[in-house]
């Protein structure tokens, strides 16, 4: 039996590769400096993973942006629009111009698009494939990470996203094939990889195919087939452990019990019933083992011993000990780094902390629950079982957890909680004349630039260094600033720019009960940023009121309309981690109610425009179609319970970003908040289409740049997109804006930016207006 983990958080338990990263994109530090910072990472997570007795200790899974940018430089696969750059650059700046982006002179490139990685809040780099498509073997990292390893003493098992996954992961650019065609043109260079990585002394290597969690089509599945074989003819002696993740192997499965392979990963948190199935099948061939993926990667509830030792018991009983590996059920990018950094008592109560476990504790588990199985250590002994035990027989009967005013509130929803008080096409009448706006108003999606200082007085704040009256000082200041900012760019809707707010998730998350947050529980989003996801382990409900003041404080100031902004129940539920003791929908619900009721109090202060973004609905949905149509029903009805409490002539907003909304945009049209805002600028509007083919009755913001790149877009860039739009969409329902919040953003881009995106609107304007 051995222990087997997939992959180690690589943005260092204090931050230190987000740091180092973006002092080298400020030209603050060397690229030698950066290597140096993401040498000792890999470094320190081998060995903690060595130490703490990890068998199979993953390598590659380290990253200076994105496993599957990696792999594109890998393969070779890089567009032709970085061939200049990659002619006069080092290998490390093409890689951050293909992520970010680049401005230089001559240089002038977009990023490639970024995407959700499967349901998760990782966003990874979507690779581009043409018809004649070439690759080649361009960037030998993890060979080179490999070689590494070893030279620490340690042999690490290579970890890449397997072919049939990395070319579903991309993109057709162009028609008349298909990717998955690409199939028999990508394997000669995994072959390369396998034999580099053979040569070298690799024993073991894990290929990710998380695709098999999906509904595949028979090309796709026969795809698979074909790979593995392939791999199993050329390298017979490789040790090729095969991951899925997130989900069953579903319809998948009989596929995948044919295939030569050493080991099968399944995630036994999403799926525990998939053991049986398999057990059952009688179909697992006798050279094939398990890899049990027994504690949850992505969540930071301690393990319940007893649960995963009966699974394991039941794999052992069935196929002997040996076949056995023990192992986290994804990769542990998606767990904060270390729960020995939560110091804070206040916050993280030691009762709470109790039942939790973050990465560095997860590979404890793993080697633990080896131990019981292998019987190495008595149960009946083992101090950490029972700690295990009563963390988890507290948690179950903690007063924390449950409050029976919101249950009973969840209860008694009845029908018409969760609608407006008329349809769209009569609320629209009343907006249109208790708003007054221009065609093609524009907006921003909500924050403004989070700089340095900004994030200096929370700090000083939090740390006892400001008072409260000093830090509400400096942030009206700031507010104000933000104000006459856009009121003197000609913004139609203005925003406060939430200077209080750290992430829009937390900030919530730190004034409802039922929550709590962490120090330090970072987890990678994308690139360099990383996001602070609060913990539910209770019921829900909000104490008073979270953002009226800063909204009223806002409108105060200006004539023109502010919009108050709000975080949907389904993103605070999808961005946080979850209690795993009652359903999704059930929290959910309790979040809804929560929502609806500062709904209801902005507009009570004087908020004529109320904004509750849901970018994370699309991601949220569940990987296996079967299940899709559950998940819509509560997931949207939960918005509509939180937009519904409020006037026809109030205007409910909401904001989506990555979304492909072609298979549920009849969805989010049941949603029916009165302005819906969507990241489109990457992919050039094609997001729009599903929209117009649907002929989506209410009002659209198509995003006309791309925030997260520094790159300031120019005004004609803006008006053809914007005129794109207004060929598929009627321009009485178009407004503009960005793709996305600009918090991450610099000033002086932001202001270029959108100074050119209100000239973009308003040539918009005078086109409509005196048509040719
Ligand atoms: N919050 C959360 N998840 C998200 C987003 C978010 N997922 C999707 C999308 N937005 C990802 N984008 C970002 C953008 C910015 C940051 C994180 C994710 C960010 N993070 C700060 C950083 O890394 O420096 C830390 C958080 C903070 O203090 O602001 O800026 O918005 N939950
Ligand atoms: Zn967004």
């Amino acid at each position: 039996m051995k222990t087997n983990n997939l992959g180690y958080p690589r943005i260092g338990s204090n931050r230190e590769l987000k740091k180092a990263s973006e002092l080298y994109w400020a030209g603050k530090i060397t690229a030698d400096e950066l290597l140096e910072v993401g040498k000792n990472i890999r470094a320190t997570n081998w060995q903690l993973q060595a130490k703490t007795g990890i068998d199979l200790i993953p390598s590659n899974d380290f990253s200076f942006y994105d496993q599957v940018l990696d792999l594109t430089l890998t393969l070779g696969a890089i567009p032709n629009r970085y061939s200049e750059i990659a002619k006069t650059n080092s290998a490390l700046d093409l890689y951050f111009a293909m992520a970010r982006g680049s401005q230089k002179e001559g240089q002038d490139v977009v990023a490639m698009e970024m995407t959700k990685w499967f349901d998760t809040n990782y966003h990874y780099i979507v690779p581009e494939f043409t018809k004649n498509q070439k690759f080649e073997l361009f960037s030998t990292k993890i060979v080179n990470e490999f070689v590494e390893s070893k030279k620490l003493r340690i042999t690490t098992k290579p970890v890449l996203i397997g072919p049939v996954s990395y070319l579903l992961l991309g993109k057709e650019k162009g028609d008349g094939f298909h990717r998955i065609d690409l199939i028999e043109k990508v394997l000669p260079v995994y072959f390369e990889i396998l034999n580099a990585l053979q040569n070298e002394g690799a024993e073991y290597i894990q290929l990710d195919e998380p695709f098999l969690a999906l509904n595949l089509t028979d090309k796709e599945r026969s795809a698979i087939t074909y790979v593995y074989n392939e791999i199993n003819k050329n390298f017979p002696s490789l040790k090729i452990i095969l991951a899925n993740y997130f989900d069953c192997f579903g319809e998948n499965l009989e596929t995948v019990l044919a295939l030569p392979v050493h080991t099968l990963h399944l995630d036994l948190v999403r799926c525990s019933s998939q053991l049986d199935d398999i057990l059952e099948s009688g179909k697992l061939a006798e050279n094939v083992n398990l890899s049990l993926g027994v504690v949850d990667g992505r969540n930071i509830w301690k393990n319940d011993f007893k649960k995963s030792l009966a699974l394991i018991q039941k794999a052992t009983d069935a196929l002997g000990k040996n076949r056995i590996l023990i192992a986290p059920s994804c990769s542990l990018i998606h767990s904060p780094c270390d729960l020995d950094l939560e110091t804070n008592d206040a916050t993280l109560t030691p009762e709470i902390k109790q039942w939790l476990a973050f990465a560095k504790q997860k590979i404890e588990e793993i080697v633990l629950l080896q131990n019981f199985a292998l019987e190495e250590v008595s149960l009946d002994d083992s101090v950490s079982f029972q700690q295990n035990t009563i963390a988890n027989e507290n948690r179950k009967t903690s007063k924390l957890i449950h409050n029976d005013e919101v249950k009973n509130r969840v209860a008694s929803i009845t029908t018409g909680d969760d609608e407006r008080e008329n349809p769209f096409a009569i609320r629209r009448k009343k907006q249109v004349d208790a708003l007054n706006l221009p065609l093609f108003p524009t907006t921003t999606i909500g924050s403004f630039p989070q700089t340095t200082e900004v994030r200096s007085w929370r700090a000083k704040f939090k740390k006892g260094e400001l008072n409260q009256q000093q830090y509400d000082n400096l942030l009206q200041k700031e507010t104000e600033e933000t104000i006459r900012f856009q009121e003197e760019t000609g913004i139609d809707v203005l925003v406060h720019g939430e200077f209080e707010r750290n992430d829009m998730v937390e900030y919530f998350g730190e004034q409802l009960d039922g929550f709590t947050f962490t120090k330090n529980g970072w987890v990678q989003s994308y690139g360099s940023r990383c996001v602070k996801p609060p913990v539910i382990y209770g019921d829900v409900s909000r104490p008073k009121p979270m953002t009226v003041k800063w909204a009223q404080f806002a409108q105060s100031l200006t004539p023109k309309w502010v919009k108050g902004m709000l975080t949907g129940p389904v993103t605070i539920l999808q961005w946080s981690f979850v209690r795993n003791d009652q359903p999704r929908s059930e929290t959910c619900t309790q979040i809804a109610l929560a929502i609806r009721d500062e709904v209801v109090d902005l507009e009570k202060a004087g908020i004529k425009i109320i904004q509750i973004d849901e970018p994370a609905i699309r991601e949220g949905l569940p990987l296996r179609k079967e299940e899709w149509a559950n998940y819509l029903d509560w997931a949207i009805k939960a918005f509509r319970i939180s937009a519904s409490g409020v006037k026809d002539d109030t205007q409910i907003h909401t904001h989506m970003c990555y979304s492909e909304f072609n298979d549920i945009i009849q969805n989010i049209a049941d949603m029916d908040a009165d302005v819906i805002t969507i990241e489109c600028s990457r992919s050039q509007m094609e997001l729009l289409d599903v929209f117009a083919d649907f002929k989506y009755p209410n009002e659209i913001g198509p995003g006309v740049y791309d925030i997260h790149s520094p790159r300031v877009p120019s005004r004609n860039e803006m008006v053809h997109l914007l005129e794109k739009a207004s060929a598929v969409v009627p321009v009485d329902q178009l407004w503009v804006n960005p793709d996305c919040g600009l918090k991450t953003r610099h000033w002086d881009e932001t202001k270029k930016a959108l100074i050119e995106m209100v000239a973009a609107a308003k040539e918009m304007r005078v086109a409509v207006e005196n048509p040719a």
